[in-house]
Parts: structure tokens; sequence; C-alpha cells
């Protein structure tokens, strides 16, 4: 009778993972997707984290809104003050995140060194790193936000998410995501690290990144595994 019990709720209750109040993915029979109307009304036993602390649980409501201006599922009735709050369902478990300083003077070197990289004339700076064992072997990878000043002219500036990981003895700079067209139709980009864990409990790990700009916001959920990196599901979002 427990057992069945306990079997009940873990059936009805979707696994889902949200980035302030939006629902961003959802993870079914088939893997990840984007959230859908199914959702509406679904109850959620949420976690919550900051990066490198705050862990905090809330049952919650998930409400599909088919809008206008654009359809979203999101958390019903909360207001979260802090949009870099990434919350699951379920029993996620989540790896600790540790923020690199845009001073370090490492990866700022690693940053002009990028842009060079990518042929472009305007110097970048970090402008978010974090630091992260993304595959769950001991050693951590880098996430890095590598971005020229919002000033620069259009032709030269540019934002990227990389990922730089150990491919036996050498470090291997992976890009995620490159913005160079910024100030044409979008721009300027901005990315953010939001957390790493085993979020579905199948004992791989994912990790979860916007890339942004003031007219939307893309989410993308991927998984770092045998040095490479899949795409799990991308959400957008905005205006
Ligand atoms: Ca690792
Ligand atoms: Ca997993």
């Amino acid at each position: 009778m427990i057992l069945s019990a306990a079997l009940a709720i873990s059936i009805a209750q979707p696994t889902v993972v949200v980035v302030g109040d939006t629902v961003v993915a959802e993870k079914t029979a088939k893997g990840w997707r984007s959230p859908e109307k199914n959702l509406h009304r679904q109850k959620v036993s949420l976690k919550s984290w900051r990066l490198d602390s705050t862990v905090a649980g809330f049952d919650e409501e998930i409400e599909y809104d088919e809008g206008p201006p654009m359809e979203s599922v999101h958390i019903k009735g909360i207001e979260l003050p802090d949009k870099d709050i990434l919350s699951v369902s379920g029993n996620p478990k989540f790896a600790p995140v540790t923020r690199i300083s845009p001073e370090n003077p490492e990866y700022k070197k690693i940053a002009v060194e990028y842009g060079k990289s990518r042929g472009r004339k305007a110097v970048p700076g970090i402008e978010a790193g974090f630091l992260a064992d993304l595959d769950g072997d001991g050693r951590q990878e880098a996430l890095l936000v590598i971005a020229t000043d919002a000033s620069v002219k259009k032709e030269t500036g540019f934002c990227a998410i990389v990922l730089r990981h150990m491919s036996g003895k050498k470090v291997v700079t992976t890009t995620l995501e490159f913005n160079g067209i910024w100030g044409y139709m979008r721009g300027p980009y901005h990315g953010r690290v939001y957390g790493v864990g085993d979020f579905d409990g199948n004992g791989t790990r994912e990790f979860i990144y916007t890339f942004e700009d003031p007219w939307g916001t893309d989410t993308k959920l991927k998984q770092f595994k045998n040095g490479k990196v899949k795409n799990l599901c991308t959400t957008a979002w905005g205006e």
C-alpha cells in the first residue's frame, strides 16, 4: 500500500526545471522538451538553488498562459525578486558552482585570446565566469561569458559563451553560443549560468544557462559527457 501510494505521487508530479518563475524544461519518458500545455494546473514540489548556496523547498502549481503577448508556462502566483534562482521538481542533486572574478588575470587573458581567435578587433573581457564539474568526473570545467563592451562598434563587438575543458592533457575551448551581429536587429547579448546537477536523477549531470538580449531569452539545458556537449532542450521567451 505504502509503495503504491509513493509511486502514484512520483508519477503524478512532472519533472520540471524553472528559472525565476518560468518553466523552461520538462522531462518526459522520451527525454527533455520545452514545457507544454499539459503542465497546466499540475502541482510540483520544487527545490530552489542559487549557484553555490541556498536550497529551499516549496510546493506550487504550474500555470499555462496562451498569451498575448506570447504563450508561457510559469509557476503560479510566485514573485521571485531574484531571477537567478533555479528550481527543479522531484529530487535534483545540485552540484557546486564557483564564480570566477571578471578581474582574474588568467581568465582575462583567455578572453583576449578568444577574441583574437574569432578575428575580432574589439578587446573582450570576462562578463561572467563559472567553475563546476559538469560531467561529474571530479575535475572542474569552466563556463565563460566572453563579451566586448556594449559601446564598441557593431562590426567588432560580440558575446560568446564558451566551455573550457580538458581533452587528454590539452585544454579545449568549445563555443556554445556566439553572437557577433551586435546592434543590428538584436543585441547586445548577455549570458548567465543558472546551475549544474543531476536534475532528473538519471545519474548524468545537466547544466543550464541563458543567452539573452533586450528582445528575448533563450534558455538551454545541456549535458557534457565523454568530452562532448549535447543540447537537451531550448526554450525561448521574451518580447
Ligand atoms: Ca569534469
Ligand atoms: Ca540527469
